[in-house]
């Protein structure tokens, strides 16, 4: 028999218009780590198969910590000798924490070439790199200065399996990750990057030792290799809406007539 004290608590939970969870889970298809459809990956074979391709993505509170967790479709290596347990991919997960229009940033750290809808604009961006915090933290200083406050580093980013992980100060997000939206954006690694690119490695027409091909030798392409789309539930339909986000023009000289535009998504 239930008493009136448990009746009491349950009715006043259902009261809640909105019941702060603990943990948020996206899955993504495999198969569509091809960008806006006809990206290649580098020929060497460090880039292996399945290994930029995102599977699911979790978020969940720990204590004072919010850990994000990023699957991939391949088992991680280490080939770069990064002692992270990782070396090749790089994982950016930008938050959109108060879901208004406009507030927030649109545009992106350079190298990924893509811009954000208003609607989509972003809070918050924690960048899973295997390099060291200290280096990526100097490279947003130099190359994004003004999204340097809205980026956070985890002091410790591991790759473990096929999962990818780190945590930051749970204090540094305000409000309830399962009211968020999200965009995650797999791009790789690049120790040595062109020009202002902020670690990335670059796509060009065609595919070398280290760089991926299918898109353009300059900068008006959406560098960046699998994203989240559509439900956010890994069904195939996504695939199609993942072109169709990272669509793209290129003027004659180089520069962007369209860039990709990408929008969040969001727990349902
Ligand atoms: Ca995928
Ligand atoms: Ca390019
Ligand atoms: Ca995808």
């Amino acid at each position: 028999m239930k008493t009136l004290a448990s009746l009491t608590l349950a009715a006043s939970l259902l009261s809640l218009p909105a019941f702060a969870a603990d943990k948020v889970s996206f899955k993504d298809p495999t198969g569509d780590d091809d960008g806006p459809g006809t990206y290649k990956y580098p020929t060497d074979t460090v880039y292996k198969k399945g290994s930029f391709d995102i599977t699911d993505v979790n978020v969940e509170k720990k204590g004072d910590k919010l850990e994000f967790t990023v699957g991939v479709n391949a088992a991680l290596e280490d080939p770069w000798n990064m002692k992270k347990g990782f070396s090749t991919q790089m994982v950016f997960i930008f938050i959109d924490t108060d879901g208004k229009e406009g507030s927030g940033h649109t545009d992106s750290p350079p190298g990924l070439n893509v811009q954000f809808a208003p609607a989509s604009a972003w809070d918050k961006l924690v960048i899973l790199s295997p390099q060291e915090p200290a280096r990526v933290r100097k490279e947003v200083e130099t190359k994004a200065p003004g999204l340097k406050g809205d980026i956070l580093i985890p002091e410790r980013t591991k790759g473990a399996g096929k999962k990818i992980s780190g945590a930051v100060d749970a204090a540094s997000i305000k409000g309830d990750p399962s009211q968020w939206g999200f965009q995650v954006v797999m791009q790789s690694n690049e120790g040595f990057p062109s020009g202002n690119d902020l670690l990335t490695r670059k796509v060009n027409e065609y595919e070398g030792q280290h760089r991926f091909g299918g898109g353009n030798d300059a900068d008006c392409d959406p560098q960046v290799i699998d994203i989240l789309a559509g439900d956010a539930k890994g069904d195939a339909t996504e695939i199609k809406a993942q072109h169709d986000m990272l669509k793209y023009e290129c003027a004659a000289d180089g520069s962007a007539k369209t860039k990709a535009t990408l929008t969040m998504v969001h727990a349902k």
